[in-house]
């Protein structure tokens, strides 16, 4: 095997999450006591928020996701993906209604090359709705929510609770082309223009956390990816992989961004837009960089 093509290889194990161990829950979060969330604590640029209060949350928040995944091929390597949101949230008491879209999605490169998920990709499911309970309003008292579901390219008639499928190809009626560039299901850009996939994917996610005293909430994802290859620009890329979740360092955190919050409202029209979160997401997460002793 070639060097292009065995970095091509493990490039691939990215793109086939396929086996995360963890299945989403709604048990309550309690074990924030690890090595990342210290280096989120020490590194975060952010600041006090304007006003704390969890008993109005009601406004503009900043949802980031820095999901660790560990990838074997020849050793353990870490994989991080990294999702940035915007979030309106409405309160009722000690329930949430948050609205998402996502703004920003990246994962960290495996031996110097990176998979791509398109903007075209990620921005289509928007906008997602789920709901969360506080239970309490007091700094440490914790946060669960619902599963957040993204479907890329299949049609479940129950996002939640049917089964992906798992055998699945291009003619398969619940496959469609979702992001209408002419290939089934969505396109994934692996190694740059190396190869081009095309997946159908259902992503569940679920988030807990603790209230912190600077106003934002702090905890972590479990996370079920299920990813099926539906064709490809190059044969390796048919390659099936396992990747294993790694909910220990997988982390989670909101930060209220409008006036109430760090106000990321940087033109002064009253509201936040992706493109002033994006610019100003240095204050509200300091993103971590792959360390492969994390999967050790
Ligand atoms: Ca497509
Ligand atoms: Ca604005």
């Amino acid at each position: 095997m070639d060097l292009l093509t065995t970095r091509l290889c493990l490039l691939l194990a990215l793109t086939h999450v396929v086996a995360c161990d963890v299945a989403p829950t709604d048990g309550v979060f309690d074990d924030q006591d690890v090595a990342s969330f210290e280096d989120v604590r020490r590194q975060d640029g952010g600041g006090q928020v304007a006003v704390v209060d969890f008993e109005d949350m009601t406004g503009t928040w900043a949802h980031a996701v820095d999901l660790s995944s560990c990838v074997t091929v020849t050793a353990s390597e870490e994989l991080r993906s990294q999702t940035l949101s915007l979030v309106t949230i409405e309160q009722n008491r000690l329930r949430l209604t948050e609205t998402h879209t996502v703004c920003q999605l990246n994962s960290t490169p495996l031996i110097g090359l990176e998979t791509v998920v398109p903007e075209a990709v990620y921005t289509l499911p928007n906008p997602l709705t789920l709901t969360s309970a506080l239970y309490g309003t007091n700094i440490g008292d914790n946060y669960v929510s619902d599963q957040r579901v993204v479907l890329w390219g299949v049609d479940l008639e129950d996002p939640y609770e049917d089964p992906f499928p798992v055998e699945f190809d291009a003619d398969d009626p619940r496959a469609f082309d979702h992001d209408e560039d002419g290939n089934p299901g969505v396109t994934l850009k692996v190694g740059g223009d190396a190869c081009d996939l095309y997946v159908a994917q259902r992503d569940l996610k679920s988030f807990s956390g603790q209230l912190q005293a600077d106003g934002s909430i702090l905890g972590t994802t479990a996370a079920l990816v299920e990813q099926r290859p539906l064709g490809s620009t190059n044969i390796i890329c048919a390659t099936r992989f396992i990747v294993r979740s790694n909910q220990k360092d997988s982390i989670f955190k909101m930060v209220r961004i409008d006036d109430r919050g760090i106000d990321l409202d940087t033109d002064d029209d009253g509201e936040v837009t992706c493109d002033e979160l994006v610019a100003g997401q240095d204050r509200v997460i300091t993103w971590l960089s792959a360390d492969r002793a994390r999967c050790e």
